[in-house]
């Protein structure tokens, strides 16, 4: 008998077809009624697929049977973990697998925001470079501050790149590191020190505005805020406002509040490069997510210890 899981949110099609082979899925993103749905499949669920789906606690008592949530995504602040331990449900990501890939993206941010290779482009394709003359000059990384908020496994190999490119290393963690890096006692100080600020801290509740109008103010004129975590550890609207003002000099975002319906301020804004949350969008990084994700359902159901648990 295959182990009967929910997937609230469609996956990633070469991990939602393993899915569909060897466990009985349930899509609930097809069901017309969620709630009546949920109590048809309520007395078979054991496990769920998510993939930064919601998993509150109320879904959890939906599902009596409800023994794993395994998340495809390393953030899990879409899940809530507190009601999973009390419940005794075991929570799974997929961390490392996707470092590489977010950091990635992350210097492409930083280079695309300091250096606005994709206005210099606009520019060129609108026919601008003939007729107007050279793309103004822009701003350098080589030898410049970049202020890691959350220096973390994929904040290492941020800071890991940003290195090769010349930059100097800052960082804020709730707790110090043993590292070679400069650390900052709070997020202000930090965003003083630096010229550019990456927001890498997980969501939730405890993060949420941890950038707000004084770290914005600390970066200055001069600073560029690159946030590829979540949109909820930016105060959004002090951050349009202080693109809109020039009170800091550009923005580099793969996140936002309300995504993926974002606020349309942003489409106007010459000094913010935007992405549509793609900083671990690549088939390997993905499948890579995927296979980790299946796994840690296939242990649980072998009766094993999953491989990557959060509670
Ligand atoms: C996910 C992410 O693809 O891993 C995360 O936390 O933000 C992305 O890599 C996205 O959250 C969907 O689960």
């Amino acid at each position: 008998m295959k182990p009967d899981i929910l997937i609230p949110t469609k996956i990633f099609q070469r991990t939602q077809d393993v899915l569909e082979k060897e466990f009985a899925c349930h899509r609930l993103y097809e069901a017309d009624d969620h709630a009546v749905f949920l109590k048809e499949v309520a007395p078979r669920v054991r496990g769920i697929a998510s993939f930064g789906s919601t998993v509150d606690a109320a879904m959890m008592d939906a599902l009596p049977k409800l023994e794993i949530v395994s998340n495809f995504g390393v953030g899990v602040d879409s899940i809530d973990l507190q009601a999973a331990r009390k419940r005794k449900v075991i929570v799974t990501n997929t961390p490392d697998v996707l470092n590489d890939c977010v950091a990635d993206t992350t210097l492409a941010l930083t280079l695309n925001v300091m250096r606005r290779f994709p206005q210099a482009e606009t520019y060129l394709r609108s026919g601008y470079w003939g007729t107007r003359g050279a793309y103004p000059l822009t701003t350098s990384l080589g030898g410049k501050v970049m202020g890691i908020l959350g220096l973390g496994r994929i904040g290492e190999a941020i800071a890991q790149r940003a290195q090769a490119f010349g930059m100097k290393i800052h960082y804020h963690n709730r707790n110090k590191k043993d590292v070679a890096y400069a650390y900052a006692r709070d997020p202000v100080a930090l965003a003083r020190a630096s010229d550019v600020l990456v927001v890498v801290t997980p969501g939730g509740a405890a993060t949420r505005h941890i950038v707000d109008a004084r770290v914005l103010d600390a970066l200055g004129p001069e600073g560029y805020l690159v946030n590829i975590s979540r949109g909820s550890t930016v105060d959004e609207t002090a951050l349009i406002r202080y693109l809109q003002e020039g009170r800091i000099a550009g923005a580099g975002l793969d996140v936002f509040d309300s995504e993926p319906k974002i606020d349309p301020r942003f489409f106007a804004m010459e000094n913010a490069v935007v992405l549509p949350h793609v900083g671990s969008a690549t088939i390997e990084t993905r499948t890579a997510m995927g296979n980790l994700q299946i796994e840690n359902l296939r242990l649980h159901f072998a009766g094993k210890p999953v491989r990557t648990r959060v509670v």
